[in-house]
């Protein structure tokens, strides 16, 4: 079996709950041809790349997908590409709001996906299930994250496949957003995963 490296982050900005993770924690333990190594990731500029690296490191996986929560959209979406560059509307879990940085200083501008986020969306939206791809991942922690990601695995020798997916807030979160049921977003990864 091959060996998906999956994360989810932990709730942020006042929030009780993150359906990414969630959603991740819900998953079986295997999705097709995928075993899956879940992991919960900080919502912090720093902490978050940390993680993923030592995840890297301890699970060697043969891929690797990222999800966060995008409270203002209403479909999931699979991020195109990571862009090199910070600006934090709100503080991070560490109190840090950095604003215009780079997130690797002379990095390219922007880092593509490089798992097949065109099928991933088209899987899921085949459900039924709202889906589209998105050109932004933002400039706060998940972009960070993304992109962090996709530089250390385009440097690394042996560079495996990374994507990142944005999922909607849930009704269970009471915000005034359009949201879609944990449920929904958990049968959305499934199609993700499999159409990898
Ligand atoms: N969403 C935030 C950070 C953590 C999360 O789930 C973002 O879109 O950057």
């Amino acid at each position: 079996m091959k060996r998906l490296l999956i994360t989810g982050f932990a709730p942020f900005g006042g929030d009780k709950i993150n359906p990414a993770w969630q959603a991740v924690q819900a998953l079986p333990e295997t999705v097709g041809q995928w075993e899956l190594v879940k992991r919960e990731v900080p919502v912090t500029f720093r902490g978050a790349p940390a993680a993923l690296f030592e995840a890297l490191d301890a699970c060697e996986p043969d891929a690797v997908l990222m999800i966060g929560l995008a409270a203002s959209r209403g479909a999931v979406t699979p991020e195109r590409q990571g862009v090199n560059e910070i600006v934090a509307r709100i503080p991070d879990n560490e109190g840090n709001q950095p604003q215009n940085e780079p997130i690797v200083p002379g990095g390219p501008e922007i880092l593509c996906s490089t798992l097949p986020v065109e099928d991933m969306a088209e899987a899921i939206a085949a459900l039924g299930i709202p889906a589209r791809l998105s050109d932004s991942a933002g400039r706060y922690v998940c972009n960070t994250l993304l992109y962090s990601a996709l530089y250390r695995l385009e440097q690394s020798d042996d560079p495996v496949p990374a994507a990142f997916i944005h999922v909607p807030a849930t009704p269970e979160m009471g915000l005034d957003v359009p949201t879609l049921p944990l449920e929904e977003i958990i049968q959305a990864l499934t199609a993700a995963i499999l159409a990898i």
